[in-house]
């Protein structure tokens, strides 16, 4: 009977994918700079890959307060990094104090 061992595999497979690992597949994000402004900032998740993008003609940075992390961004230049912590982390930069944003992080 091929046709059973068909199911029961298939029936297996399924299986499988169900058990996979907890919480959501990592995504990747652009976070743009324009216009001395930092633009939207989406929902993160531990392990998702940011990916800032400088538009300006102007050199910035992403900076945390709390120094988790730093990243530089001559103009018209883009760095990835991957979020590492849950939690909720303000950043700037270093060269305009008055652009700012909120990271939130889920676990
Ligand atoms: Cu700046």
């Amino acid at each position: 009977m091929p046709w059973l061992s068909w199911i029961f595999a298939t029936a297996t497979v399924a299986t499988f994918g169900v058990g996979g690992p907890a919480g959501a597949a990592a995504a990747t994000y652009e976070i743009t700079i324009a216009q001395m402004q930092f633009g939207t900032v989406p929902g993160l998740h531990v392990g998702d890959v940011i990916t800032w993008r400088n538009n300006d003609i102007f050199h910035h940075t992403a900076t945390a307060r709390d120094k988790s992390f730093d990243v530089d961004l001559p103009p018209k230049s883009e760095r990835s990094m991957t979020v590492k912590q849950p939690g909720t982390v303000d950043f700037y930069c270093r060269f305009h104090p008055g652009m700012t944003g909120t990271l939130g992080v889920q676990p």
